[in-house]
């Protein structure tokens, strides 16, 4: 017998992708039996394998106690094959063979949540990107693609018997066991395998697709969350829909299988026709979810569904080109979510994700390119860079086409790859060839870390009613990546006059498009001057309308231009991204605040009647994490703190008597569409919260009926935030009534547990308190990133008492669940911004984590972090 144990960190484990090598084998089919009992799991796997290229048969395993192996059904001796912690290796086999092996695992007592794991009373898979040889040996690679059937065996007590494809057959298995045989037609590559073992209830529908095939949908969860799933389930007939509009694809299985598991590392994962899904990003009803959960519910079951075609159908070619699929996927349940509520706040809220985490990710140590070239540990790279720059690199290219060429090169794409596994390269070159135009320059972007800066410069000439524009584009050097090339830059534009607010009509040759009010300009330079004419008095610029493309803009604005912007653009995107701008100025400038305030006093009257969801955006203030990721050295967390809070109360107080009108003037029950009621909802949330900084004695009595008599959780949330996070007298009360409630639903507890961490005074017994609270389980990654999100959400507390809280963790998960464990530990990332003494107490703590930790993942983190 033997036993492959827990790989240990070795000198160098890097993987290349120039290094990058054609298996040996394919598999033309796999037939799998899974047996699970309480203590183990017995595997036995039949593989038919044909030769590809000369070499060895490897195929890739881990944690497998491998009790039998046969090749062309004759038993090998231990000498036959070589085997050691990651692989097992066949020299001299035949180009055409059956290979057969048999395996224990032990699901029951898999923490890592990859592979075949248990949770509670669930066994569920998580493949993706390497887990399948966590349950058998196999060239656990994505560019083998083959047939998967699948038996699955298990006691009665588990009912539901899941596994990818056609479900062939089901039978009895002796001693009170089951079986159920499934088959999937489609060739697939191992990380998209998936079976599911439980009890649990289903809702059920149907959906005809455009080629006239009747799709049998079907969620699962625990009987008491099925009324939870009829949101999901809307979205997903939506979601097909779209596909076949927006895309022209449509679905190519019988069933389609939704599985809702409350132990998973991330949100939901795409196995063909069997996807499994945190309960987070599934469940959805306005009593226990709240509004900005119910959309991310819709948006992930479309990004799931949408990898059917964009991952599953055309996969990677390998693990470097991660965001070819999750690129172009994150854009695609992006538009469709645009589709869904108002474009301009889906925009603002994808924005605000990009710059609050891609871009401080692109600006430190963990900065790679979208496509790395290198990497220790994959797991790693499911990060914002490679999914929302990603979606921005994508973005950008429909941007520059336009609707029509788009989909002659999404339409190209599909025709030629389709059943293939594939690079970036080839991505670009189908789209260039089914629209004609070449963007291979986009290339730059998949290749190359940073965020580009963008310096632009006005000036106008009231001679010639000209206006010159100037840009220049540079990006900071990178000791990994040297030669960094300009990159194509989209440059969405608009001009107003500043005396009329009126919108120019663009008149320029250099323009993408000329003649128009909403221009493109493609500066794919190093330096450009675009040159306007017609331009009759002063114009003020709105530039990168849309956000157009991913960089960080400098260009001189006054203070009363910004002002300008805030009430005179028409795209509700750069009108939020003029309030930001404005309030980067106030809180790390030392602006004064007076023409911001001015601003919104003349906008939000007209705009929270009309669109109050995008003026619940306009509200925004930049957390105190965003603004300190925008500070690279000296950091100070309480002084953006302070003056953060110092804002506010100006604000709160010079908006007089408007926090309270609003709050009473609204409401969102008598709004028949989610959206404006969900705007509302928002609005009267910040109004509630503007009045407690007042110290309106109304604040915390309306706070507390609003929590009281409300049945939607937005709104209760919203109320016990604010009685909750000013002390108020009812607070206890509330927060004890919110767990009497909702002990029972573990998402609105999470929310409990969340809102506490947050606390802006919260402190070590805070979350003391949380973490030995007999509900707290580090056993599920939901509840850990409630506490340590909420926690983080004030640096002033992550960077004093929570830089324990995070090592510990980290060192905690580094054998548990090393996936999550490095996760947490990347919260502590920018600790070299700091200022001293605190900047080297974090770097010693690092420092000492780093001679304890086991886990590939955690290593490579605390090393990249520390090697700034
Ligand atoms: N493809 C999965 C992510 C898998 C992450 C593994 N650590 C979810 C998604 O992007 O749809
Ligand atoms: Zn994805």
């Amino acid at each position: 017998m033997n036993i492959a144990a827990n790989p240990v960190v070795e000198a160098d484990q890097t993987v290349y992708l120039k290094d990058y090598q054609k298996p040996s084998f394919l598999v033309d089919s796999i037939d799998l039996d899974i047996r699970v009992y309480d203590d183990h799991t017995i595997v036995d796997a039949t593989l038919n394998i044909k030769r590809q290229t000369a070499g060895d048969l490897v195929l890739l395993g881990r944690d497998l106690e491998l009790k039998s192996i046969r090749l062309n059904g004759d038993l090998l001796t231990e000498a036959e094959y070589q085997l050691d912690a990651e692989q097992l290796v066949l020299s001299n086999v035949p180009d055409q063979a059956t290979i057969q092996t048999q395996v224990v695992i032990h699901p029951e007592s898999n923490t890592m949540l990859e592979g075949l794991y248990q949770a509670g009373d669930l066994f569920v898979t998580q493949n993706e990107p390497e887990g399948f040889r966590k349950i058998t040996f196999y060239p656990d690679r994505p560019d083998v693609l083959s047939v998967f059937t699948t038996r699955v065996e298990a006691d009665k007590k588990y009912p539901v018997l899941l596994a990818n494809g056609n479900l062939l057959e089901t039978g009895e298995a002796g001693e009170g066991r089951h079986y159920a045989l499934w088959q999937d037609p489609t060739k697939k590559p191992s990380y998209l395998f998936a079976c599911v073992i439980g009890d649990l209830a289903v809702l059920r529908d149907r959906y005809v697709t455009s080629e006239g095939r009747d799709v049998a949908l079907e969620i699962y969860a625990i009987e008491k969350d099925i009324p939870k799933c009829h949101i999901a389930m809307e979205a997903l007939k939506h979601s097909m829909r779209w596909d076949e509009e927006h895309y022209g694809r449509a679905y190519d299985l019988d069933n389609y299988m939704i599985v809702a598991v409350s132990q998973f590392n991330m949100g939901a994962m795409e196995n063909k026709g069997l996807n499994i899904f945190n309960t987070s990003c599934v469940l959805a009803d306005e009593e226990y979810t709240t509004d900005a959960a119910i959309m991310r519910v819709q948006s992930v079951i479309a990004h799931e569904y949408f990898h059917n075609w964009t991952g599953n159908r055309i996969t990677c070619r390998d693990w470097f080109q991660l965001c070819l699929k999750e690129g172009l996927t994150v854009f695609r349940d992006q538009s469709f979510s645009e589709d869904l509520q108002s474009a301009a706040v889906q925009r603002i809220d994808d924005v605000a994700v990009l710059k609050s985490h891609q871009f401080p990710e692109d600006a430190g140590p963990l900065s790679h390119p979208p496509r790395p070239d290198h990497f220790v540990e994959i797991n790693n790279f499911y990060t914002a860079t490679v999914y929302e720059k990603g979606a921005e690199i994508n973005r950008m290219m429909s941007t520059l086409l336009g609707q029509e060429k788009y989909r002659q090169g999404t339409d190209e794409y599909f025709r030629r790859h389709d059943g293939q596994a594939v690079t970036v390269e080839d991505w670009v070159a189908a789209l260039s060839a089914g629209s004609g135009v070449d963007l291979s320059a986009f290339l730059n972007w998949y290749n190359q870390p940073g965020t580009p800066k963008l310096e632009a410069k006005g000036e106008y000439d009231a001679a010639t009613q000209t206006y010159r524009l100037s840009l220049k584009q540079s990006l900071k050097a990178h000791p990994k990546y040297p030669n960094l090339k300009a990159v194509p830059i989209p440059v969405a534009l608009a001009l107003f006059n500043a005396n009329t607010g009126e919108q120019y009509t663009l008149r320029s040759a250099d323009l993408f498009v000329n003649n128009v009010k909403d221009g493109v300009y493609l500066f794919d330079q190093d330096r450009a001057t675009i040159e306007f004419t017609g331009v009759t008095e002063q114009p003020v610029v709105s530039l990168l309308r849309n956000f157009s493309a991913p960089v960080n803009l400098d260009f001189d604005y006054s203070n009363d231009e910004l002002a300008f912007l805030i009430q005179h653009e028409t795209n509700g995107f750069n009108q939020w991204q003029a309030t930001q701008t404005l309030l980067e100025r106030i809180l790390l400038e030392d602006h004064s605040a007076q023409a911001y305030i001015q601003a919104l006093k003349n906008t939000l009257p007209e705009l929270v009647q009309r669109d109050p969801l995008l003026a619940s955006r306009l509200l925004d203030v930049p957390a105190e994490g965003y603004l300190g990721s925008r500070i690279d050295q000296n950091y100070q967390p309480e002084v953006v703190q302070s003056k953060r809070n110092a804002l506010l109360d100006t604000f709160a107080r010079e908006m007089g008597t408007f926090w309270k009108e609003t709050y009473q003037a609204l409401d969102p029950d008598l709004q028949n569409e989610f959206s404006q009621a969900m705007g509302e909802r928002a609005l009267k949330n910040i109004a509630l919260s503007y009045m407690a900084r007042q110290g309106d004695a109304d604040a915390f009595t309306w706070a507390e009926e609003q929590y009281q008599t409300t049945l939607n959780m937005s709104e209760r949330l919203g109320a016990l935030k604010v009685l909750l996070w000013n002390d108020a007298p009812q607070a206890k009360a509330c927060i004890d009534d919110f767990y009497n409630r909702f002990n029972d639903e573990a998402l609105a507890l999470d929310q409990w547990f969340m809102l506490q961490a947050a606390h802006p005074k919260a402190n070590a017994q805070t979350i003391q308190y949380l973490t030995s609270h007999p509900d707290y389980d580090l056993g599920t990654p939901n509840r850990i990133r409630a506490v340590s999100g909420g926690l983080n959400s004030h640096p002033v507390n992550t960077w004093s008492f929570g830089v324990q809280h995070f090592i510990e963790l980290a060192r905690y998960l580094d054998e548990k669940n090393p996936i999550v464990g490095s996760r947490m530990l990347q919260v502590l990332s920018r600790w070299y911004t700091l200022a001293e003494p605190q900047r080297s107490t974090v770097q010693q703590q690092l420092l000492d984590l780093k001679a304890q930790v086991k886990s590939k993942n955690v290593a490579e983190t605390l090393n990249s972090m520390l090697s700034i």
